[in-house]
């Protein structure tokens, strides 16, 4: 389905006017149009309205709405700051899905590296103490569910996602603050660009609820961000004018009682 010219013309125009999303897309149901279609175009006007394409710079948002009809159920926002840009939402996976990708990762997890400065092969890393696995894009149907999902929300299409990676700390293991961008002043940075170019933005997803510790932290934000099964954490790791954001430093805090779950799935600026 395609919209209008006079349909695409009133949402200009009423963003302009800085009507509220939510405000738009319901007074296009209220015209017949469907819901998700409706934050669809939305969304798209909101990235192709500012002065150069949002996309072309690496730019990726989740719009700005208290909440998304996404798949029959209602994904409701619940904290977002703006610079750097980080979205909270609640209940992005059922019990069901956290319980099955941690039971189909668990025979596949093995020490978890970071990513080399000097070239493309990754590494262990005494800062990182997790144990980890990659499922590969659209790997099962709940994998692909999941990425449509995560599609839907940042409006990024599939390839241009890295695979979707599993986390599981025990207790005290921890993630120590870093950047999930790549610096382009390293070897191993410049390496891992050529193929998909920057890491644009993170979403980890929690998949279990951790009896104390295992927060994800900004350091320069003094923000945690506790871990609640099946909400998902949005950063976006470019800021407005398409470059990197330092204040997206973040790392995962130890855990000190119980254990923690995550799945992380990075999107690229290009296909990957
Ligand atoms: O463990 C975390 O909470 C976390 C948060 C953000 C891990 C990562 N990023 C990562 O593995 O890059
Ligand atoms: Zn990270």
């Amino acid at each position: 389905m395609i919209l209008d010219k006079d349909w695409q013309d009133w949402i200009v125009e009423n963003l302009s006017l800085q009507c509220s999303a939510t405000s738009l897309v319901d007074l296009m149901v209220q015209n017949g149009f469907d819901r998700q279609f409706s934050i669809n175009a939305i969304h798209n006007s909101m990235n192709t309205g500012i002065e150069t394409n949002c996309f072309a710079r690496g730019v990726c948002s989740i719009p700005e709405i208290n909440y998304l009809r996404i798949a029959d159920s209602n994904i409701k926002v619940s904290m977002r700051i703006s610079k750097p840009d980080i979205v909270i939402i609640d209940n992005f996976l059922s019990d069901y899905e956290c319980d099955a990708i941690m039971s189909e990762s668990l025979s596949r997890l093995a020490p978890s590296e970071v990513v080399s400065v000097h070239s493309l092969e990754n590494q262990l890393h005494l800062h990182r103490s997790s144990h980890g696995m990659y499922f590969s894009r659209c790997e099962t149907p709940l994998i692909e569910s999941i990425e449509s999902r995560i599609n839907l929300l940042t409006n990024y299409p599939i390839d241009h996602g890295e695979g979707i990676q599993v986390l599981h700390y025990k207790i005290g293991a921890e993630y120590r603050p870093h950047f999930d961008y790549f610096d382009e002043n390293t070897l191993g940075g410049q390496k891992h660009m050529m193929q998909g170019g920057q890491r644009v933005a993170t979403l980890v997803m929690y998949l279990n609820n951790v009896e104390q510790g295992g927060e994800t932290i900004f350091p320069e934000l003094g923000l945690k961000v506790f871990p609640k099964k099946g909400a998902i954490l949005f950063f976006s790791n470019i800021n407005n004018q398409g470059q990197v954001e330092p204040l997206t430093l973040h790392g995962g805090a130890p855990v000190f009682k119980g254990e923690k779950w995550i799945a992380t799935k990075w999107l690229r600026q290009y296909k990957y």
